[in-house]
């Protein structure tokens, strides 16, 4: 079928005008929108304006420009069909046998650091990709149909295949077609990716986004930066996707200075204990053992905070992930060396306590330098989606805590129930944390139910020798019941600090004063699954 009609209308004017010479003096018409037809006429040659042809002038600022019947009628008829020829020629429609588009240049124009919002929205071109899917939709059969070219590259093969044939061939039809189609899914591509950076932002700033801030579609962009020898367990394959956001040169959070390849679970075991310990502003020590803590305490210097933390449960920190806030000195590093651990996690280390770790070839050393972010937003895979929620930032200070029992908590019970609180965040639900002097006593953990959380946390204090008399207690969620109230102030704890808001607060809170407590509530819960 012989190309009688061209529309032309290009952002990148790269080779249009020889291409559209190259057309006209093999008798093809030419169609073309406001700057492309501009040009062509200034380079002498016989150009319709699309709006002269449709009789609908460019409106709204060039935004409907070629979105009209003549125009995709033009393009979508089936050459193959006597009806739909038929129906053209009454509406008094051409046939457009070539569409040559390519499209405002949304992915450079975002690229700029100085564009705006307003810049990249009108980057988005609608009447193009209209036309270049129109156009490879009927790219047609053997019989004919409609060449589209997206690419000033291919101007010569088709020029090439106009000289031989006088027409198109069907390969080279479906070639480009198929050319069209990648790309408009790619420049779609850019478009979300673009927009969803926009609503990813909004979240980190805010802790409790309300649900429209959540955007439609979110394009999250990960890459593959080790390959993992197994998963969870040794029949799983995986691997560790980074964020290309994370500060450069990281791995995750972190630079591994020594030791061997780390493992699924060791990646996740250290990020649970680095996002502890980072939340505390004096020195920490934080030791976890399959993503729960299970021994945290804060002192004057991270060696006496990793002393107290290992009393918690010197049993489960066998093997554990230890992970500091503080640079680890020597002393520290002889410390940790005592006992078997996995992961060291510390944003410095001195000389020598490296020299001491070296000696230690198995145990990671972890680097986690300042400034590390906070994740945008959480993922959870669940099956046939995923469970996306802004990360749990809340925190509390003294002056958010309600007292409400007669018993009213000294200063230092305050601090005790702060810090409890501060560590029930990081402690998988349903949690109870029993704490005093800046330390954990004993971690409840991942129970159903709380009364079982209250009570294996006691059996651990009891276990490493600990005594609860007097001890603050947390409770991540509140108490359903008396019940679990009771069991903590029977283990020994003398102050409770919990987020209310039972239908039974009364219940738990006149419980309390019958024990002679004091108990505050925080407002605010920390669920973690
Ligand atoms: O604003 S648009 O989305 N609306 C349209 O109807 C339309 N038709 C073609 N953009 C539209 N175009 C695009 O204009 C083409 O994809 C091409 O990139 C550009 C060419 O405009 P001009 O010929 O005025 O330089």
């Amino acid at each position: 079928m012989k190309i009688e009609t061209a529309l032309l209308s290009v952002s990148d004017k790269t080779g249009i005008v020889e291409f559209a010479r190259a057309l006209a003096t093999r008798g093809v018409r030419l169609l073309s929108t406001g700057g492309t037809a501009k040009l062509l006429a200034e380079s002498g040659l016989t150009v319709t304006e699309v709006a002269a042809h449709t009789g609908s002038p460019e409106i709204l600022d060039g935004r409907v420009k070629t979105l009209h019947p003549k125009i995709h009628g033009g393009l979508l008829a089936r050459r193959d069909s006597a009806e739909h020829l038929d129906t053209i020629a009454k509406h008094g429609i051409d046939r457009i046998d070539m569409l040559v588009v390519n499209l405002y240049p949304f992915r450079e124009t975002v690229a700029k650091p100085d564009c705006t919002f307003a810049d990249a929205v009108e980057n988005i071109d609608i009447g193009g990709p209209a036309m270049l899917r129109a156009a490879a939709k009927n790219h047609g059969t053997e019989a004919g149909g409609v060449t589209v070219v997206i690419d000033p590259a291919d101007y010569p093969r088709v020029l090439a295949e106009l000289d031989a044939t006088g027409s198109t061939s069907y390969a080279l039809r479906l070639n480009l077609a198929t050319k069209v189609y990648a790309h408009t899914a790619s420049y779609d591509g850019a478009i979300a990716a673009y927009l969803s950076s926009l609503a990813e932002a909004a979240p980190a700033q805010d802790a409790t986004p309300a649900r429209k801030e959540w955007p439609d579609t979110l394009t999250i962009q990960i890459k593959q930066e080790q390959a993992l020898r197994y998963g969870e367990n040794p029949h799983q394959t995986a691997a560790f996707y980074v964020d290309p956001q994370r500060q450069a040169g990281l791995l995750g959070n972190y630079r591994q200075l020594q030791g061997k390849e780390l493992s699924y679970n060791n990646i996740a075991d250290a990020d649970a204990a680095w996002e502890c310990v980072r939340s505390f502003d004096s020195a920490a020590c934080v030791i976890v053992k399959h993503a729960n803590p299970c021994g945290v305490a804060v002192a004057p210097h991270a060696l006496d905070a990793y002393r107290q933390a290992f009393k918690t449960d010197p049993t489960s920190a066998f093997g554990g992930i230890i992970a500091f806030n503080r640079p680890v000195d020597l002393a520290t590093a002889e410390a940790v060396s005592e006992q078997f651990l996995e992961v060291l996690l510390a944003p410095a280390y001195d000389g020598a306590a490296l020299a001491l770790l070296a000696k230690k070839k198995n145990v990671r050393v972890l680097e986690v330098p300042a400034g590390v972010g906070q994740n945008a937003f959480d993922v959870k895979r669940v099956g046939g989606g995923w469970l996306v929620q802004s990360p749990d930032t809340g925190s509390l200070t003294e002056a958010d805590l309600k007292v409400v029992t007669k018993k009213q908590p000294t200063e230092q019970q305050l601090k005790d129930l702060l810090f409890a609180w501060k560590v029930a965040k990081y402690v998988k639900s349903n949690a109870i944390v029993f704490c005093a002097d800046g330390m954990t006593l004993g971690v409840g953990a991942g129970q159903m139910s709380r009364i079982d959380s209250a009570r294996i946390a006691s059996i651990k204090a009891e276990n490493a020798g600990l005594s609860l008399q007097g001890s603050a207690v947390a409770s991540d969620a509140f108490f359903p019941f008396r019940d679990g109230l009771d069991v903590v102030v029977a283990a020994g704890a003398g102050c409770v600090i919990q987020p209310g808001g039972s239908v039974r607060d009364d219940e738990v809170i006149a419980a309390a004063d019958e024990h002679g407590i004091a108990m505050v509530l925080t407002g605010m819960r920390h669920f973690r699954h």
